[in-house]
């Protein structure tokens, strides 16, 4: 089989960076320069200059036993201590870290020192608790300040956590606390969503709840943050509540260090098929790469910017670029409980306007509901402090990326679009703003120190102007060090492809355009092969999204008896469009532009106007699901969906 995806869509426009912007930039070309001359050298003083080391590291990379990589592997430090302590000792004890902004409108301004003593405490309490170096805690929460609290004590105790987003069901959680072995959970009695206390504390009584099981023999302790005021139900010995424990506790405790290896968290990815992977991360190459990219790709300068990231901290984007990477950088950043509409659509650029943010990092998923509202919404607020806009999750179309640049960015700010995954931990593919002149839709080049390149299903790179699978060809400080409890899992999934050349397999498609810039296509799984064409999922979506009356669109292969397979797509229309076309006769119209976009071949066979699409939590769109509806199979598993009800309408519509 080819691995050649055919290219279907061009994108022309160019940006270049401001010279204002460049002159302040944190980023330099110089940075590539250096690290392509030595690229574990770069690390290395990356390591030294943005962390602070109680044991200085003597080796670099251990890549003795592929791919089991060791960074830094005889150093030490405290990633706590990194976030935390070194900013107070350094005088900057006042400065805000956390903007904190609950749904209904409450708000915390929580400075270093402050946050510093939280941690602190929660650090006495999880060890009289008996947690220590190596154990599991499972954290259950709403986006609250205690979130990263229990993150960041975890990691000043050494223990790993297991962050577990707040909207999955007690099925869910009971499999990753079981997978893990827990020993704690740490929950709330609710977060507030859509206007409602949403319930977090039944989903762990339900998880614990069936005696005999792995999960019910190791959880020893439920700790519950008071948040949603809402009556739990408690279970005596077991249940405590975070206010008392954290009451009693002392405010003294000492940042110890642990090796560069220690295991910092595990996170559990679903992917398409299986049981869900236990992600592995570890300490000080985590961190090194997690503070260089919200330097040099985010550009967050921690003495003037405010910067806000919107992902839940249940994604590896809110470990990253929330949680870890500001903190450690001793920035100041705006925390955002709720959904964007609550109480009305505008809460997001509300935010933006109060808290003057100046970098806004969200999801295209994020940008297209914006777009299907208007940008009348947007523009009713002051959005002029922002300087830098960045995309992550999935691939941004160029519509999409020109619309967030024009109406939030005001048409001057650069934008970031970031390729990486749960498994690679930080940034691996971007423009450095400042230095990179971006293009719609691509996320154009490896960060310096970082090796990819697209290749054919042999492992030979693709020449320019070619598409294929994107590998990873050298191992990099933030990449995962496994899967919990399953090594072969881990080769086998991401090493086993690519074996004789050692590469890692992202499982994404790719293709280098003219100038050698990347374009991702999206999942390889969900490539179509129409009359045996390869075609990529997002470059039809993105032909869709550039007609003006489509907001959103999801694009899969379906069976057919002539061609293979055939180009189904499912599409949300604008709002100021619906009142005056019929869905039919916009299905029609959008059947020929297409064809005239980019090929006859992409033409959809069947379009349906949904309302809403399958999402995950994070927002991506859960492509295999239409898939089963297009083919007129029953619908798999749906339980990692944001909200389950939407495949049932989605269902009975194209019936
Ligand atoms: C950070 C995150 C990973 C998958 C990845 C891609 C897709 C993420 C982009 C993107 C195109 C991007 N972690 N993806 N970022 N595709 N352009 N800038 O999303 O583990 O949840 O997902 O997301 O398919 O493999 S993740």
């Amino acid at each position: 089989m080819s691995s050649q995806i055919d290219h279907l869509l061009d994108e022309n426009r160019r940006f270049a960076p401001s010279a204002e912007f460049a002159a302040q930039a944190n980023g330099t070309a110089e940075l590539y320069e250096r690290a392509a001359a030595d690229r574990e050298g770069f690390w290395a003083d990356q390591a030294r200059e943005l962390l602070h080391w109680h044991t200085p590291f003597t080796e670099v990379l251990d890549w003795s036993n592929p791919p089991f990589a060791k960074w830094f592997g005889d150093g030490e430090l405290s990633v706590a201590y990194n976030c935390l302590d070194r900013h107070v000792e350094a005088g900057n004890g006042d400065r805000v870290a956390i903007l904190f902004e609950g749904e209904p409108g409450d708000t915390r301004r929580i400075t270093y020192a402050e946050l510093t003593a939280e941690v602190k405490k929660a650090a006495n309490m999880l060890e009289s608790l008996g947690i220590g170096q190596g154990d599991r805690v499972a954290i259950y929460l709403p986006m609250i300040p205690e979130a990263v609290i229990a993150m960041l004590a975890c990691a000043r105790v050494g223990a790993i956590h297991s962050v577990v987003f707040g909207g999955f069901s007690a099925d869910s959680l009971r499999s990753r606390l079981d997978d893990a072995a827990a020993r704690l959970v740490i929950t709330a009695d609710g977060g507030y969503r859509k206007g409602k206390v949403s319930p977090l504390k039944p989903a762990v009584d339900q998880a614990l709840a069936d005696r005999g099981t792995g999960a019910q023999e190791t959880v020893e302790h439920v700790v519950v943050v008071r948040r949603g005021g809402n009556d739990v139900a408690w279970t005596e010995d077991r249940d405590l509540w975070w206010h008392d424990l954290l009451d009693q506790a002392s405010a003294e405790h000492e940042a110890r260090p642990f090796p560069a290896e220690n295991p910092l968290y595990i996170l559990y990815t679903s992917g398409t098929t299986g049981k869900p992977k236990g992600v592995v991360h570890t300490s000080g190459g985590y961190l090194t790469q997690a503070v260089f990219t919200n330097k040099y790709i985010l550009d967050i300068h921690p003495d003037t910017d405010v910067f806000w990231c919107t992902a839940d901290i249940g994604w590896v984007t809110g470990h990253t670029y929330v949680a870890y990477g500001p903190l450690a950088l001793g920035a100041t950043q705006v925390m955002y409980e709720g959904t964007p509409e609550t109480p009305q659509p505008g809460r997001w650029w509300d935010i933006v306007q109060k808290y003057g943010v100046t970098i806004l990092y969200t999801a295209p998923t994020a940008i297209r509901s914006f777009m299907k509202q208007g940008r009348q919404i947007p523009q009713q607020y002051d959005l002029s402090t922002l300087r830098l806009l960045g995309s992550v999750g999935e691939p941004i179309n160029p519509e999409a990326w020109i619309w967030y640049r024009d109406i939030i960015g005001g048409g001057k700010t650069p934008i970031v679009d970031t390729w990486w995954q749960t498994e690679t931990g930080a940034t691996m593919i971007a423009p450095m703003p400042g230095v990179t002149s971006t293009k719609p839709g691509s996320a154009q080049v490896p960060l310096p120190g970082i090796s990819v390149d697209v290749v054919d299903e042999q492992g030979n790179r693709v020449e320019n102007g070619n598409g294929g699978l994107l590998v990873v060809t050298e191992p990099w400080p933030s990449m995962l060090r496994g899967v919990w409890g399953d090594p072969e899992r881990f080769t086998e999934t991401y090493w086993a492809k690519f074996a004789d050349q050692g590469y890692y397999f992202a499982g994404d498609g790719a293709r280098k355009d003219e100038d050698g810039d990347i374009w991702l296509l999206g999942r390889v799984d969900d490539v179509m092969n129409v009359s045996g064409h390869r075609l990529s999922t997002t470059e039809i979506e993105s032909a869709l999204v550039a007609h003006e009356a489509t907001a959103e669109a999801a694009v899969v292969g379906a069976k057919d008896d002539t061609t293979g397979e055939a180009v189904v797509a499912f599409v949300i229309l604008k709002e100021s469009y619906l009142a005056v076309h019929t869905p039919e006769g916009l299905a029609t119209q959008l059947r020929v532009w297409v064809s005239e976009q980019i090929g006859p071949i992409a033409r959809p066979r069947d379009i349906y106007i949904v309302g809403e699409l399958p999402k995950t939590r994070s927002g991506k769109i859960m492509r295999r699901l239409l898939r089963d509806v297009a083919d007129g199979r029953e619908v798999g598993d749906t339980t990692t969906l944001a909200d389950t009800a939407v495949m049932s309408i989605i269902s009975a519509q194209v019936k």
